[in-house]
């Protein structure tokens, strides 16, 4: 099912080495020219416009933009007690993993009265964005409100799109994982308008009428305020995270600078690097759990040992059929964005990944935790046989909202330093600052700024 690249005798740069390697073309420029009219719609008619665009995307027009806390709880009430107990230990080992990611303040002492120190302080309102699609993944709501929660963001904000078959609502798994988390503030937006409703605001007044966003619309023409909707209304965030497919993806990079994003997590992918030591059985079956969430999905097969990829080619044949989503998956498999690349040897197959730089990285060696350690592209590394991804799309205590399409090369993934910024805090006495003044004059001299000299020897002269 998959194809075969072989890769064995060729030595590429590490440019030609990333074009010849099974991943799919996407533009995201076009999606940005279908999200920009969306993004103006939800700017300057609001919560209509978040509506009728619910309508047209998910097929319901939702009660109302904010979804009612009662329906909160009784979702949470209404959850299956296994599945309620399988996400409070998710939630648990979530919390410990992102609460061991939190930075230390630092205080660094340049010389007697002189000290810089750099604080942590999480932004003040954030925006979770939880996609519906081919699956509600109700997981995705912990991996962005635990996160979140531990940086300290004081208010949360969560949107998933608008379900027909729960009148209108957000999935009910989705509303029920909100309120364990003692998230209340949900709504009924998905796609790009969900994200303009963040990075914009929504003011809806009392009348039904779309408040001026940008003056929060609480004042009337005659400088009376206005009653709000808070039922369809969304003040604005800071910070918009969460995972999603292109357009998703494009509005948030088209909203950026209004509001903070975290990085790109598209459609998914998976890079498994075995040799011949790897159990095919699997190897199979995870390169088909990713495969599992969309026919755009790519699962990549990068191996030193051809008995092993055609071992793996076997197996996936074998394990595909009986799949629910066989569909899907087979889709996905035979696609041009998944494959199984063979390499010489263990340091080349290494050199392979590195330039694939995949959101998920299983490795399947005979020495895998040092193998591990060499690598430098991956979203999130999965060690051994016994750490399968699906393992970290759940409950591993990791974050499961990761890096795509090769954006592992710079971008990592979801984490508290999402929602938190650094301030650094410069605090010299007089003796501190007279220890500098000379060379300050110097540097404000050679820019030709000397009001800048100035205001360290005035200090100097009292
Ligand atoms: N593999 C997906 C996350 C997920 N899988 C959620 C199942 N549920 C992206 O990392
Ligand atoms: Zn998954």
């Amino acid at each position: 099912m998959l194809r075969t690249i072989d890769l064995r005798g060729r030595t590429l740069t590490p440019v030609e080495l990333r074009e010849a390697l099974p991943r799919a073309e996407v533009n995201i420029d076009v999606a940005t020219e279908r999200v920009r009219p969306i993004l103006h719609r939800v700017r300057h008619e609001g919560a209509r416009a978040l509506a009728d665009l619910a309508e047209n995307f998910d097929g319901v027009r939702p009660p109302s933009l904010r979804v009612p806390v009662e329906a909160l709880t009784q979702a949470l009430q209404a959850l299956d007690p296994t599945v309620r107990s399988a996400l409070e230990e998710a939630i648990r080992r979530a919390r410990l993993g992102h609460e061991a990611q939190v930075p230390k303040e630092a205080t660094t002492s340049l010389g007697p009265g002189a000290q810089v120190r750099q604080r942590w302080v999480p932004v003040q309102r954030v925006g979770l964005y939880v996609p519906g699609g081919l699956a509600a993944l109700v997981s995705s709501v912990v991996m962005n409100v635990v996160p979140a929660q531990v940086a300290g963001v004081g208010s949360l904000a969560v949107a998933s799109p608008p379900q027909k078959d729960n009148d209108g609502l957000p999935d009910a798994t989705i509303l029920a994982a909100c309120a364990l988390l003692g998230v209340d503030e949900v709504y009924a937006a998905g796609g790009a308008q969900a994200i303009g409703m963040f990075a914009y605001g929504v003011t809806t007044e009392m009348n039904g009428s779309n408040g001026s966003n940008g003056s929060n619309g609480t004042a009337g023409a005659a400088g009376t305020p206005r009653a709000v909707d808070p039922a369809n209304s969304c003040p604005p965030v800071d910070v918009v995270t969460g995972p999603g497919n292109i357009y998703v993806a494009a509005a948030k990079r088209a909203v950026l600078g209004v509001v903070g994003i975290d990085s790109e997590a598209g459609t998914t992918e998976i890079a498994v690097l075995a040799d011949e030591s790897a159990d095919p059985a699997y190897v199979a079956a995870d390169l088909i759990s990713q495969a599992e969430h969309d026919p755009a999905a790519g699962s990549v097969l990068v191996t030193d040992s051809p008995a092993l990829a055609e071992a793996v080619a076997a197996q996936i044949g074998a394990q595909a059929d009986g799949a629910k989503h066989a569909q899907r998956i087979r889709t996905a498999l035979t696609g041009a964005q998944s494959g199984i690349v063979l390499a010489d040897d263990l340091d080349h197959a290494i050199e392979v990944v590195d330039a694939y730089a995949a959101e998920h990285l299983e490795i399947h060696t005979a020495d895998a935790a040092a193998v591990a350690e060499r690598i430098h592209n991956a979203g999130a590394i999965f060690v051994g046989p016994h750490s399968p991804v699906p393992l970290g799309d759940y409950i591993a205590g990791s974050n499961h909202v990761l890096p795509t399409g090769g954006t592992a090369r710079y971008a990592s993934g979801l984490g508290v330093q999402a929602y938190l910024k650094s301030v650094q805090v410069i605090c010299y006495d007089a003796q501190g600052l007279d220890d500098v003044t000379d060379h300050l004059v110097t540097l404000a001299e050679s820019e030709d700024l000397p009001a800048h000299g100035r205001a360290a020897t005035l200090r100097r002269e009292r």
